[in-house]
């Protein structure tokens, strides 16, 4: 028997039955789905579409739509000045964001990146001519581990890619302590850690720069889009030059691209930034309600987030234990989406286990245990505005009942 004092429910099961207290039938089971509706991870969050409304009329009656418009620098300073650095660039996307960076720090050679993230992570250093060299992650929170960095570095080893997964921070005392000894640059992909600290320093001026995703799915968005931080005077005139086709006075300067971030994705950046704390809260009551429904459920544990630290929640993060729950992740997951529930297995396949870089045998690649464990054991479940905390209760009792009935769930899903 599960019980939410807070929300004065039981979820009690019974074993050889296929109903629960609260009359559900597992659609794998034959019963109807939960929702008669997708309930997806990464819904967006949508702040006060008026002031939006509003913002995209006076862009308009203006005619300055992209290229460094007001709009813009009016966010790349909000954004300076929340997470306290010097410069921030706003870009098209993250994916490009850190293409970006890796062009202007004028790398070549091999970077240490871990395996365990999106693929944007390794497919931005490999279309900048870099080669990835896989690190393993810890088992807890999935970050790069410092302690296996060390051994994988080589003669080409130029730099360090972490990534704060989760919102949770890289040990960037570590990381910045291997790269000193051995001369290595270090940059962050913070695509999951806007308004997220580590040591109670929000990110952003960590390493060379950190680059954040403002993509629809994530917690502040705007559309598409994203930034790039740092304290690096001469790297952010580069990244601003590189931004626009290396145009400065009107003549290019360098080799450049197109990364510009337009004037209503910036629009779209304030009315989410307005809103970010009424998002927070929202992310965090529906993951204290998941911790408090899923705490008791054998094999089913949630990923921590380090303590005294803040935290945009925009993730919760499952790991399925087969030999705990009697389920694997795929078949938890199978359970789900018959419920109309779409988890999402973030990340699967390992970065080196898809093309290109599953041919080519790219160092670390075969000593990544950690990573390829939780690829095969971590589900991504629904948060934010999108779903209610009614929802969050029944996907919660999905789940315990599909563990307390895994037998009978194993073989309705094998004849799925
Ligand atoms: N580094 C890391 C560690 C990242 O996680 C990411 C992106 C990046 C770098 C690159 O950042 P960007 O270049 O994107 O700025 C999603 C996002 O597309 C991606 O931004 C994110 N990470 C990743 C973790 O999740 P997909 O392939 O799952 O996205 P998509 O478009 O299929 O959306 C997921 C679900 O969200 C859909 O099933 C439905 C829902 N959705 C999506 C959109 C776009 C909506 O309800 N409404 C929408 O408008 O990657």
């Amino acid at each position: 028997m599960l019980q939410d004092q807070a929300a004065g429910k039981v979820f009690m099961t019974h074993t050889n039955q296929h109903t629960s207290s609260l009359g559900k039938t597992l659609a794998v089971l034959g019963g109807a789905p939960c929702f008669s509706e997708d309930k997806h991870v990464g819904r967006p969050n949508i702040g006060d579409t008026e002031a939006l409304h509003t913002a995209l009329a006076d862009i308009l009656s203006r005619r300055w739509l992209t290229n460094n418009g007001p709009v813009v620098q009016a966010f790349e300073q909000r954004i300076a000045d929340l997470l306290d650095v010097k410069h921030c660039i706003s870009v098209c996307n993250a994916t490009i964001g850190l293409q970006l960076l890796i062009r202007a720090l004028e790398l070549e050679g091999e970077v240490m990146v871990p395996s365990f993230t999106f693929p944007a992570t390794v497919q931005a250093l490999a279309w900048c001519g870099l080669t990835p060299v896989f690190c393993d992650v810890d088992w807890e929170r999935h970050l790069i581990d410092p302690q296996k960095i060390e051994p994988l570095i080589g003669q080409d080893t130029v730099a360090i890619m972490g990534v704060h997964l989760w919102g949770n921070g890289c040990d960037v005392n570590a990381i910045d302590d291997i790269a000193g000894r051995h001369g290595l640059k270090v940059m962050y992909d913070a695509a999951h850690a806007f308004h997220c600290s580590h040591q109670g320093r929000l990110f952003g001026g960590f390493g060379e720069a950190e680059v954040f995703s403002f993509h629809a799915t994530k917690f502040v968005n705007c559309f598409e889009g994203g930034v790039v931080t740092t304290n690096n005077g001469d790297l952010a005139q580069r990244l601003r030059l590189t931004r626009n086709f290396g145009f400065e006075a009107g003549e290019v300067q360098c080799l450049g691209t197109n990364a510009k971030m337009s004037e209503i994705s910036a629009a779209m950046g304030m009315i989410s930034l307005d809103a970010m704390d009424r998002f927070t809260q929202v992310n965090q009551a529906h993951r204290e309600r998941y911790e408090r429904h899923l705490g008791p459920v054998p094999g089913i544990a949630m990923t921590p987030i380090v303590t005294g630290e803040r935290q945009n929640y925009q993730y919760v993060v499952i790991n399925v234990d087969e030999d705990e729950s009697g389920l694997s992740r795929d078949t938890l997951m199978t359970v789900l989406q018959a419920e109309r529930v779409l988890a999402r297995r973030y990340f699967h396949p390992g970065c080196h286990r898809i093309p290109p870089f599953d041919k080519r045998g790219y160092k670390g690649s075969d000593q990544l245990e950690v990573t390829d464990a939780l690829c095969d054991q971590v589900l991504v479940l629904p948060t934010g505005t999108g779903v209610s905390s009614e929802d969050v209760d029944k996907i919660c009792e999905v789940i315990c009942i599909a563990v307390d009935r895994s037998e009978q769930v194993i073989q309705a899903v094998k004849g799925v």
